[in-house]
């Protein structure tokens, strides 16, 4: 398994809609488990095929212990009752909104078995759940922000986004005191 680099806000593959998968493939099971390594070493809930560079309609996510690789996810129902709450995105790093949702939804997907399935998510899982296929139909939770709040958001990763050469994340295993596979490389 391998921990993939992240792409950042200006990548044109973050705004680019993802194409549907004909067949779960060993090569796509593969894809998947990096894709929860890497969520995982960025300390995420929830990663997107677009944020590793894939045109896949793919999604993982872990919220709570409930975990789910999301092959073509879509929202059959979402309920009439909304919630604010602050969201994060690993593609815009530092930068938050607050972004108001329907507080539960119930998605359609195939997992990783190859199976149809349908899960509700309320709260926190359901707010993934529609992050996350936010992305695969290119679009970002700063979208949501009012002008004047998109407008800010903008103008600090404008002062942020050299940190990222080329609209690239490279994430770390972080083990302190001591080096890990990734620095050992680079020496
Ligand atoms: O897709 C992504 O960029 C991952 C993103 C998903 C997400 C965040 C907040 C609300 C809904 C979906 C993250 O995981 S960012 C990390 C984060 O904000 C967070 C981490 C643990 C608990 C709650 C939020
Ligand atoms: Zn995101």
């Amino acid at each position: 398994m391998s921990i993939l680099d992240i792409r950042v806000l200006g990548d044109p593959v973050l705004r680019k809609p993802t194409t549907p998968v004909a067949e779960v493939t060993d090569e796509l099971r593969g894809l998947i488990a990096d894709m929860f390594e890497t969520m995982y070493a960025a300390e995420g809930i929830g990663l997107a095929a677009p944020q590793v560079g894939r045109p896949e309609r793919i999604a993982v996510v872990d919220v709570e212990g409930k975990k789910f690789a999301l092959i073509n996810p879509e929202i059959v129902t979402s309920g009439s009752a909304s919630d604010k709450a602050e969201e994060g995105c690993l593609s815009i790093p530092d930068i938050y909104g607050d972004i108001t949702r329907p507080t539960e939804v119930t998605i359609r997907f195939i997992d990783e078995t190859g199976e149809a399935r349908e899960e509700n998510g309320a709260a926190l899982l359901g707010r993934c759940f529609q992050h996350e296929i936010d992305h695969l139909d290119g679009k970002l939770f700063i979208d949501y922000l009012s002008p004047l709040k998109r407008r800010a958001a903008l103008s600090k990763w404008e002062k942020a986004k050299s940190e990222y050469p080329s609209y690239i994340r490279k994430v770390r295993t972080e083990t302190p005191g001591s080096h890990n596979k990734e620095d050992a490389e680079e020496m």
